[in-house]
């Protein structure tokens, strides 16, 4: 483990400042395949980071984007924004990470800066910083730090993790757990944070209650999945896709029900002979405007509370009736499930370390090589996956030390644990206890 990482680190040393000649998926055009070629990777400039990538699982947006459904998708650029990487340098001014740090690329930035009105509101995580640059597939100097051959490529989403390297934000940059499983934890880079935020952030699901998940893909999944841990009484899941149903009912799901399988009765006639007046929670996981709207008409009257989370295809346009909302129900969503990135992603992944919740079930297809990136996508668009991950290079394997508990008791509003661990220096085995004081909701005071 310590080889790997000063050997890494040599190396690193090596690039720095320069060009990296490396490879990359290229999206040269709308509705090509991708292009894995040789590019060049520009040094990060002022406030900017390069990161060797280790694992990218695909998401929709990245397809949706390549098949030229964005009107705003520019080419040709390099896709991908759900990933793991390493710090292989940084650029000027950069001091919240260094090279040989483990990083999710985050689309939704957070510059906890004192006058962004955003980052300094517990409630969003919609920091604006760098927005108007991603949306334009540039670094915030206005320029791309990818080309070949001098023909520029833009980047996409902030992350561009299609590639060996990529230069991301600062600001972007959540540094995370160096023990890490990096080929799972990409996975917390965009759909399944997404889900358990909106349950966690957006909705603050209360223990009892009843929750309609519409869609179980892996955001939908996460959603049942987190519910189920937020405590709800009740969660139905809805797919036109019965195959999702075995693992949404591992993952907490009561109830699956296949629109297309309930004769002529509409899915919310069918779902308000359940729960006549409604339900607690639902939750938008397709996309689709049509379904948004059963959604929020399924909400509890009085009080029920409908999260969009489903990205819909441009130009689509929601609709309801105003009464819906009069008669008490509240219509909402959610942008990377509320988490403050650079702060909430590293507990996310701690979360998972600790065993609390898993990741495990989300990866149904798992492919080594960058030149597979095609047949990544061939998987994404079978109905049977869930998420695909892309290994583009591996990483030697880490052995964090070993740490275990002795003995925990209650002490004040918290736990003393005493630890054991075998230290090297003193060469032989160790303990010292710690206070942890019981966690507080991230938005109490
Ligand atoms: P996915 O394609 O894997 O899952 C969508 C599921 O919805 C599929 O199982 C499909 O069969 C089902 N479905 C489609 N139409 C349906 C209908 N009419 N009724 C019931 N089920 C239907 O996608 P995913 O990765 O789980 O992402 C889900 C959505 O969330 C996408 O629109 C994606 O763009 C969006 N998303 C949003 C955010 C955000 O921050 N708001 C983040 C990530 C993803
Ligand atoms: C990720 N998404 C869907 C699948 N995977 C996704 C798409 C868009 C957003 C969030 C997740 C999103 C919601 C709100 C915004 N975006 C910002 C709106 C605004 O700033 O006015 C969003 C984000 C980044 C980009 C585009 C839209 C981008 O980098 N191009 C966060
Ligand atoms: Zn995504
Ligand atoms: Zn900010």
């Amino acid at each position: 483990a310590e080889m790997e990482k000063s050997d890494l680190l040599a190396q690193f040393k090596q690039t720095a400042g320069k060009v990296i000649k490396c490879r990359a998926a290229v999206a040269w055009e709308p509705k090509k395949p991708l292009d894995v070629c040789e590019i060049e990777v520009q040094p990060p400039k002022k406030g900017e980071v390069r990161i060797k990538i280790f694992a990218n699982a695909l998401c929709h947006t990245d397809i949706y984007t390549l098949d030229g459904h964005d009107p705003e998708g520019l080419f040709p650029c390099i896709l991908g924004h759900e990933a793991t990487g390493i710090v292989e340098s940084v650029g000027e001014g950069v001091t919240s990470v260094q090279p040989g740090d483990i990083v999710i690329p985050c689309y939704t930035p957070e510059c906890r800066e004192h006058d962004c009105v955003f980052c300094q509101n517990p409630n969003t995580n919609l920091c604006p910083k760098i927005r108007a640059f991603q949306g334009k597939g540039v670094m915030p100097d206005g320029t791309s730090r990818f080309s070949k051959d001098g023909k520029t490529i833009y980047h996409f989403m902030g992350c561009s993790s299609f590639s060996e390297y990529t230069v991301v934000a600062e600001i972007s940059c959540a540094k995370i757990n160096p023990y890490a499983d990096v080929n799972k934890m990409c996975l917390l880079g965009c759909g399944i944070s997404t889900g358990w935020g909106a349950v966690f952030n957006n909705c603050k699901v209360k223990p009892n209650s009843t929750v309609v998940v519409f869609g179980l893909g892996a955001v939908g999944l996460a959603v049942v999945q987190a519910a189920k841990e937020a405590g709800a009484r009740f969660i139905v899941g809805v797919d036109l896709n019965s195959n999702k149903f075995e693992l949404a009912k591992k993952l907490g799901a009561h109830e699956c029900v296949n629109p297309t399988q309930i004769g002529d009765k509409s899915i919310k006639d069918y779902l308000l002979g359940i729960e006549k007046w409604g339900y607690d929670y639902t939750f938008d996981c397709t996309g689709n405007v049509k379904v948004m709207r059963d959604a929020l008409e399924l909400a509890h009257r009085g009080f029920g509370e409908s999260c969009i989370i489903g990205v819909a295809a441009a130009g689509h346009e929601i609709a309801t009736r105003p009464f819906q909302l009069v008669a008490g129900r509240v219509w909402k969503g959610t942008a990377f499930g509320g988490w403050k990135s650079r702060t909430e992603v590293p507990q996310l992944v701690a979360k998972v370390m600790r065993g609390e919740t898993t990741l495990d079930p989300y990866i149904s297809h798992f492919f080594k090589g960058i030149e597979k990136v095609n047949e990544t996508i061939d998987a994404l668009h079978s109905g049977e996956c869930i998420r695909a991950v892309l290994q583009i290079s591996e990483r030697e394997p880490v052995e964090a030390p070993k740490v275990t508990t002795v003995s925990s008791h209650r002490h004040f509003n918290g736990y003393v644990k005493r630890m054991k661990h075998f230290s090297k220096v003193n060469n032989c085995e160790m303990q010292f206890s710690i206070y942890i004081p019981d966690r507080k909701g991230r938005t109490d005071k």
